[in-house]
């Protein structure tokens, strides 16, 4: 006898998917079909399953996606969180601009948690915080503790919403999830000084429940493609450009050499951050020529 239902995906191991019910967590296969109409099930998915009494289980059916990340590989995401470290790998605003505009085209909210600022001095942590304030300002909520996230997190978190770490390998993402679900152990190392980069110890997508829903630990990544964006659009993924580019004098205004722009007006007066806007026409420069620059890779 076969019985159907339905639940969430919750990680990928082995070519098994492990599906959440309202009851327990069911390990499944993909029935074929999938690889007929190419959706590759993903994390995240609302799916349906077929149990039956042998204890095999199939995935048969995967409901309508509200998103599909990619990066990470990650389906339904109602919420980033996204960590920054302060060192180890170093604090980069270029790096926080490329996260934040690619979040923004995949239309997701992103909170930012700047990680290891107990590693710096007094005097590093109040300019990273300064240009942090800006973020804040501009409507990406920023977090220094992560015991603030620990209280806020549980409430914020909605009844099977998902949200997900986000950010580059070694910058503490599963430290973070440690720390907010204290019986967890995610695998967590330090960083290689060699390269400054990290050593990937996350390598699987995972949702874990917290408040009324759940948190994904990810794998880190940091290069990100820009040229599926459309050139002209670019700017609206830029928060702050686009809710001022009402007053600039020509609609669809790049901010570019149009006369009487808004968003270069702002940046002369240092109400937008410069930084934001240079990292702006370093991106549209990547789409025109349609790479990532080497130094990015
Ligand atoms: N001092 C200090 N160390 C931290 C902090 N957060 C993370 N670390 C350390 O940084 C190293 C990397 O942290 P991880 O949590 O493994 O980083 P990750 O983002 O999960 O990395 P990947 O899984 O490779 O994507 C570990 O040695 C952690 O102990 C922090 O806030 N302060
Ligand atoms: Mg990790
Ligand atoms: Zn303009």
């Amino acid at each position: 006898m076969t019985q159907q239902t339905e639940g969430i995906i919750i990680g990928l191991i082995a070519g098994f998917y492990d599906v959440q019910t309202e009851k327990e967590v069911v390990r499944t296969r993909a029935r074929g079909v999938f690889r007929k109409n190419k959706t590759k099930p993903t994390v995240g998915d609302r799916v349906k399953v077929e149990l039956n009494e042998q204890g095999m289980n199939y995935l048969v059916d995967v409901l309508p996606r509200a998103n599909l990340l990619g990066r990470p590989a990650l389906a339904n995401v109602n919420h980033v969180l996204l960590v920054i470290s302060a060192i180890e790998p170093d604090f980069s605003v270029q790096l926080l601009d490329r996260y934040l505009t690619f979040f923004a085209w995949k239309k997701v909210a992103v909170s930012v948690y700047l990680s290891k600022s107990d590693l710096i001095d007094d005097e590093q942590a109040a300019e990273i915080k300064e240009i942090l304030s800006y973020y804040d300002q501009i409507g990406y909520p920023v977090y220094y503790e992560w015991k603030e996230l620990a209280k806020s997190l549980p409430n914020a978190i909605k009844k099977d919403q998902i949200w997900t770490l986000a950010g580059q390998s070694g910058a503490g993402k599963s430290t973070l999830i440690n720390h907010l679900k204290k019986n967890l152990q995610q695998e967590t190392a330090a960083i290689s000084t060699s390269l400054n980069r990290g050593k990937h110890t996350t390598r699987t997508v995972q949702l874990f429940a917290l408040g009324q829903g759940f948190l994904a630990d990810t794998p880190g990544f940091s290069a990100i493609d820009f040229t599926p964006i459309k050139i002209n659009e670019l700017c609206n993924y830029f928060v702050e450009f686009n809710r001022e580019s009402s007053k600039c004098k020509f609609r669809g205004c790049q901010h570019l050499k149009e006369p009487k722009c808004e968003v270069k007006k702002l940046v002369e007066e240092k109400k937008i951050l410069s930084s934001r806007y240079d990292n702006y026409l370093l991106m549209r420069s990547e789409i025109e020529n349609g790479r990532v620059p080497e130094y990015l890779k």
